[in-house]
């Protein structure tokens, strides 16, 4: 072997340690504290020591986020002080400050994990009641200095809007992740046999406490709701020790999903019945085992009689039997339960036009307002159904005045194009947030209830569904990222803007260039209506695959079976009716003012329309529009805007990372594609079911288009794809051995065409594609991109555009698919249109 010289191994090692060097892969998030302008930099004046007055685990991670932000961003070296002399950044609780005989009468205001940034005698002081709260005015301060908002004089005082600011992980033993797309779990190893329950990157689970703590989230549970025994097992403890070591130190405590038939099922006792004195003891004993390996363990989340999982129906028992039996073996140690509010009957039957999946919350809950401990928490998610893309506030925020409630917000984006679309989430948490009940004498947002301000509960706040994963970019999408960091700004303070907030982060991810924020900024705030009125508007939700995906569109998925995400579409009109006039009567269970607005037709806000009537299709809009041709419409202008984020995107070519800037290019290429095949599926299905047709001429009638199906075939079988709306005119080819093609001799006149090639993209292999006229290659790819389906469908179809192709009359233009597995080159469409039209 031949030895480098020395001088090259130095120069690897300074390029791999320096930061303009790195990779930008998404995997410092918006912790880039890229630096700043020097004559920027020069008027910001900071003292260069810093004195930490606590030896806490978090003062300490305060002090060295400090120490390398403030080195990063102002290019000034800062060092440790030992003592008070001379001026310094001074950490600590205001206990701590005291001892040292420093008294700040603002501190009074200061609640737990607040904190308060000010200058005093030379000094500049971030103290907090709490340690972590220290940690937060660090991250804080950093902030201000990376979007330059760098007050005067430091005089900040900020608390949280709530003490519970936590996620939930869907994750499973042995690495999976229960709707997840960003990979696997960065806490569960893949194989537990062989290398133990947990990760061994304990490094990663740290970094990933430290962008928890930098936007205030303070505690995160680490497995799936459909929660398995193995992590709670006296070896499963063991390893979770690991992870809750790793992310105490930024202040993040840890929670554990559980199961109520654990004492059963573990094989200790032969029932779990929550009245039962064995099971009390049996919770009391596990509660107790915990906390000799996690000491700050923040509590369980508990999903039961909820999709299969077991619940004290089993023995006639309530939710708050269920809930209490749990609570009061965590209370001495301070742990809170987390009880699921997402409970309904899924095996309800269609027929019957009064049931109603939207009531199960409250129908469920209600009747127990009051009867839960002081330590429980029954956790609500946002809307009555489940993570749709548009539903009004579940009313049970209103109902449940002497519980207390928790918002669950869902950050992984199961129903929101599961990370392949962008979709910024906060501007839809804000319109559920700001939603008034209209309660006469006493604040009645559901922003009010859940920061305690409407009914004063013990405890309150957020949690939400997390979905990070290993991908280097943690979300899979690195403009997802956005609703991570959204979802913790907004808990710490809801009043921000979406606007605001996303404006933030860019210039904290991306760059602080006017353009930049400007157009990402766009992107952003535009990304959740484009893919509503993609995917479905007028609050009919549910069009997606409903049984299992949840991915592409599949409108007919959501009737007929017991789910409940029904939308009642016939012949004649749409929507359900949940009116207490002649619906299901869910309007009845809101605030009496709220239940008036819905359950008038010409009230209802007509963004949620289809939620709460059934009406035709005929049913003139306030704009005059027909419901059915306002579903052609949005559909339509949701695709069309898909594209133009991309001109947006590529309009910042040179001022983004070329990494991340191919990156997001190609996601919102592909999101594109897969909004058109929205698009066509839904308008189509609606088109037939309703014998309406688009007033603008434009569904069914695509005039590029030739069916691959009527094309040449050698080696192509023809099939039927079903549903019929997920493939045009319901049929595809694909190969019936390993390779075959598809051709046709090109009929329009000469010119330039850029020619879309709309193909299946299954898993279970990689297809190759080649594209040829006359004889000769003139491009290629391969159907690689991780779609969720084996089948020729919707979640699967997508294109590849070849632009720019010269062609003349008689041109042979042969699509040559090439097997890999299970993937048989599926081929849908192919599209030829003028490229300069
Ligand atoms: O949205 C549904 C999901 C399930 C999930 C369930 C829940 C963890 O499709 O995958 O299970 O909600 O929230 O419990």
């Amino acid at each position: 072997m031949t030895r480098r010289p020395a001088f090259l191994w130095i120069m690897s090692i300074a390029l791999t340690l320096s930061p303009i060097a790195r990779a930008e892969d998404g995997y410092a998030a918006w912790l880039r504290y890229r630096p700043l302008p020097k004559p920027v930099a020069a008027t910001i004046r900071l003292p260069w020591r810093i004195v930490a007055l606590d030896d806490a685990p978090t003062v300490a991670s305060a002090y060295e986020e400090l120490r390398a932000g403030i080195e990063a961003l102002l290019g000034t070296p800062v060092i440790a002080a030992g003592n008070l002399k001379q001026s310094a950044i001074l950490l600590g609780t205001v206990a701590d400050l005291q001892k040292a005989g420093i008294d700040l009468p603002q501190a009074k205001r200061l609640r737990e994990d607040g904190f308060l940034i000010a200058p005093h005698g030379g000094h500049l002081v971030i103290a907090a009641i709490n340690p972590r709260g220290v940690l937060y005015g660090a991250f804080a301060l950093l902030r201000r200095i990376d979007t330059g908002e760098v007050p005067k004089d430091w005089n900040l005082l900020e608390n949280p809007s709530a003490p519970i600011r936590y996620l939930n992980h869907w994750d499973n033993p042995g690495g999976t992740i229960e709707r997840g797309y960003a990979g696997r779990s960065i806490f569960f190893s893949d194989d537990p046999e062989k290398e133990g329950l947990v990760t061994t990157d304990l490094a990663r689970v740290a970094d990933y406490a430290r962008l928890l703590a930098s936007v205030g989230i303070n505690g995160c549970s680490l497995n799936n709701v459909n929660a398995d025994d193995r992590v709670y097992g006296p070896a499963g403890l063991a390893q979770i020790k690991k992870l809750a070591d790793a992310m105490r130190p930024y202040g993040v405590q840890t929670m554990l999903s559980i199961s109520l038939d654990s004492p059963k099922r573990m094989g200790d006792l032969s029932t779990f019945d929550p009245l039962d004195p064995a099971v009390a003891k049996w919770w009391k004993d596990k509660v107790d085992q915990i906390y000799t390996y996690v000491p700050d363990f923040a509590g369980f989340v508990l999903k039961a009689d909820s999709e299969g999982r077991l619940g004290p129906s089993a023995y006639g028992r309530t939710h708050a039997d269920a809930a209490n039996v749990i609570a009061r073996a965590l209370k001495p140690h301070g742990g809170v339960i987390f009880y699921r509010g997402f409970v309904y009957d899924h095996h309800m039957d269609w027929r019957n036009l009064k049931n109603d999946r939207a009531r199960a919350a409250y129908d469920n809950f209600k009747p127990l307002d009051g009867r839960f401990d002081d330590n429980a928490v029954v956790q609500i998610k946002n809307g009555p159904i489940d993570f749709q893309v548009r539903e009004p506030a579940s009313p049970a925020f209103a109902g449940l005045e002497k519980t207390n409630v928790a918002m669950e917000f869902q950050i992984t984006q199961e129903y929101l194009g599961q990370q392949r679309h962008t979709v910024y989430e906060a501007p839809m948490w804000k319109d559920v947030l700001g939603f008034d009940f209209g309660i006469p004498g006493h604040p009645s947002r559901v922003e009010d209830v859940v920061t305690g301000k409407a009914y004063h509960p013990a405890r309150y706040g957020f949690v939400a569904v997390s979905g990070v994963g290993r991908d280097r970019n943690w979300l899979g999408n690195h403009l997802a990222q956005a609703n991570l960091y959204a979802y913790g700004r907004l808990t710490w303070n809801p009043e921000l803007s979406a606007e605001a907030i996303a404006d933030e982060w860019t210039q904290q991810t991306f760059s602080r260039e006017p353009k930049v924020r400007r157009e990402i900024g766009h992107i952003l705030m535009r990304s959740w209506p484009a893919y509503e009125d993609y995917t479905g508007n007028l609050g009919i939700g549910g069009l997606t695959d409903i049984i299992e995906i949840h991915y592409g569109p599949s409108p007919i998925s959501s009737e007929h079976n017991g789910w409940g995400q029904w939308h009642r579409s016939n012949e004649t009109g749409t929507g359900m009716d949940r009116t207490a006039g002649t619906g299901t009567g869910f309007t009845a269970q809101y605030p009496p003012k709220t239940a008036a607005l819905f359950e008038n037709l010409a009230t209802c806000p007509e963004d949620l329309l289809l939620f709460f009537h059934h009406v035709p299709y005929t049913y003139r809009l306030k704009s005059g529009e027909t419901v059915i041709q306002h579903v052609y419409d949005a559909h339509y202008r949701g695709a069309a805007e898909v594209d133009d984020f991309i001109a947006r995107w590529k309009s910042l070519h040179g001022l983004i990372d070329d990494q991340r800037y191919q990156d997001v290019l190609g996601q919102l290429e592909y999101q594109a594609g897969h909004a058109l095949v929205w698009r066509d599926s839904i308008c189509q299905w609606f088109a037939k079911l309703s014998g309406i047709p688009d007033a603008k001429g434009r569904v069914f009638h695509e005039p590029n288009r030739v069916e691959a199906e009527s094309m040449s075939r050698d080696g192509y079988e023809a099939v039927d794809v079903e549903p019929w709306e997920a493939a045009s005119g319901g049929k595809a080819v694909r190969l019936s051995g390993d390779r075959g093609s598809v051709s046709l001799a090109f009929g329009k006149t000469a010119g330039r065409y850029d020619l879309t090639t709309w193909y299946f993209d299954v898993r279970g292999g990689a297809a190759t594609f080649s594209l040829q006229v006359n004889g000769k290659e003139i491009d290629r790819w391969v159907a690689d991109r991780d779609l969720p389906t084996d089948k020729l469908d919707a979640h699967s179809r997508t294109r590849h555009i070849t632009p720019d192709v010269e062609l003349n009359p008689g041109d042979e233009i042969r699509i040559v698919g090439t097997r890999d597995r299970a993937d048989a080159a599926g081929l849908d469409f192919l599209e030829i249109a003028p490229s300069h039209p």
